[in-house]
């Protein structure tokens, strides 16, 4: 625990100032990406869709056949003017859909719900591999080249993708492998080495903070929502802090997932101060012996230093007030931004130890590939994925089923 947030504060009062400018020249020195284009990672969501899918796509025809953009896309304006009209309207829809939702429960398994979120990435990578390896008679390097595009059009990512036709090749020579077809099986092994099997539940922990992080419109708020009502649901006491105070829009808007999980929200006014928001959500959890804090932040600051400076604030408090509380710090990504939320992890990576990622929307892109991407570039594991806009649409990560689900099996 001593460890925790280690980049974010001293060990004692004297080095706070120190870090400081650390902090500082962390975020401003000589990264990779510049000051500027940290900014527009963080706050221009708009402009990174459309660079990424610029820069990034080989095949753009191809890939935006199925990557119809949701509605939920980060890059809607009325999101951020997202009245309360709006919301309690959303609420008696989601209501009403809670219902069907029950009889869907019996009927839909967990795992053709992944099928059903993974649709359009099926199509994107795994269709495309299969007309490819029944177009081949035998196994060359241009089947290599095939792969290998439609793996980087997926979004896994170059880097990764030229590790995975690597090892492929490989195996393809030490086993002899003469089928194409063979190459599928291989592949999904691939994968799924990648992908690893160490995900550890988040909230199995009492007492435990799970504080979420992610830039605006990524799905913080809504995926506190399906974590709160699962916790519930499976006997926790479970507490939610309202610490984006940025808009009274985004209070109300979690008070309306916390009503419908029948968990309570600590909130303060618009505007107030985060940290005091989460300092008050403790001493609430501490004497309601809550299981699990969840704790919302803003995406959205005046700028990036802001925002920062803010997670850097609530990070202090949360040490100080609940050190025997077990900490999560879960970055929300949204797959269907591809690439850019690798490069948005690497931001947040340098001011917070995240110990795992939710990956939001993966129904509305055929990118999928990007939690493979995620995994071997960032080596932060995925725990948690969102496949639909829904209170059950959230499932834990498992590689194996993610990879069958992907290759429809
Ligand atoms: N299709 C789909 N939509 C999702 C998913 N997760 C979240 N969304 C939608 O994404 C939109 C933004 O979600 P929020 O939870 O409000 O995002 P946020 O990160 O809290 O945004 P800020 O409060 O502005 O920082 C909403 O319309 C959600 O319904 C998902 O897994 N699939
Ligand atoms: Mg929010």
């Amino acid at each position: 625990m001593a460890n925790f947030f280690k980049k974010l504060f001293g060990k004692d009062k004297e080095k706070d100032q120190e870090e400081d400018i650390q902090q500082e020249e962390l975020l401003d020195g000589e990264e990779q990406l510049s000051d500027e284009e940290i900014e527009k990672l963080l706050f221009e969501e708009e402009d990174l869709e459309v660079d990424a899918v610029e820069e990034l796509e080989i095949s753009e025809v191809q890939a935006e056949e199925y990557d119809e953009p949701s509605e939920q896309e980060p890059d809607e304006e009325s999101f951020q003017e997202l009245e309360i009209s709006e919301i309690e309207a959303d609420v008696v829809d989601e209501d009403e859909e809670q219902e069907s939702d029950a009889v869907e429960e019996v009927n839909v398994s967990f795992f053709s719900k992944l099928k059903d979120g993974l649709f359009k990435t099926r199509k994107n990578i795994t269709d495309k591999i299969n007309d490819v390896l029944s177009n081949f008679k035998s196994v060359d390097e241009d089947l290599f080249e095939e792969l290998e595009e439609i793996l980087i059009t997926s979004d896994v990512g170059v880097e990764t993708t030229m590790r995975i036709l690597d090892n492929l090749r490989l195996k393809v020579k030490q086993q002899s492998v003469k089928d194409p077809m063979l190459i599928k099986g291989l592949l999904k092994q691939e994968m799924v080495e990648i992908l690893g099997n160490t995900t550890s539940a988040i909230g199995t922990h009492s007492p435990e903070v799970i504080l979420i992080i992610g830039v605006n419109g990524v799905g913080k708020t809504t995926s506190i929502g399906k974590i709160s009502s699962r916790l519930k649901k499976s006997g926790k006491k479970v507490l939610i802090a309202a610490a984006d105070t940025f808009r009274a829009a985004a209070i109300d808007q979690l008070e309306v997932w916390g009503n419908r999980a029948g968990v309570d929200v600590i909130r303060h006014q618009e505007g107030s101060d985060p940290a005091a928001v989460i300092f008050d959500a403790i001493s609430a959890a501490k004497s309601r012996k809550t299981d699990v804090l969840i704790c919302d932040t803003a995406g959205r600051l005046h700028n990036k230093k802001n925002l920062m400076e803010e997670l850097r604030k609530i990070f202090k408090v949360i040490d100080r007030e609940y050190p025997e509380a077990h900490k999560e710090v879960m970055l929300v990504l949204d797959a269907t931004t591809g690439q850019n939320a690798i490069a948005q992890a690497k931001v947040f990576k340098e001011v917070a130890d995240i110990t795992g990622i939710i990956l939001t929307k993966l129904d509305g892109t055929a990118k999928g590939g990007i939690v493979i991407g995620i995994k071997s570039e960032l080596d932060i594991p995925v725990k948690l994925i969102g496949v639909g806009e829904k209170v059950n649409d959230l499932q834990e990560f498992v590689p194996e089923d993610f990879v069958n689900a992907l290759f429809g099996e």
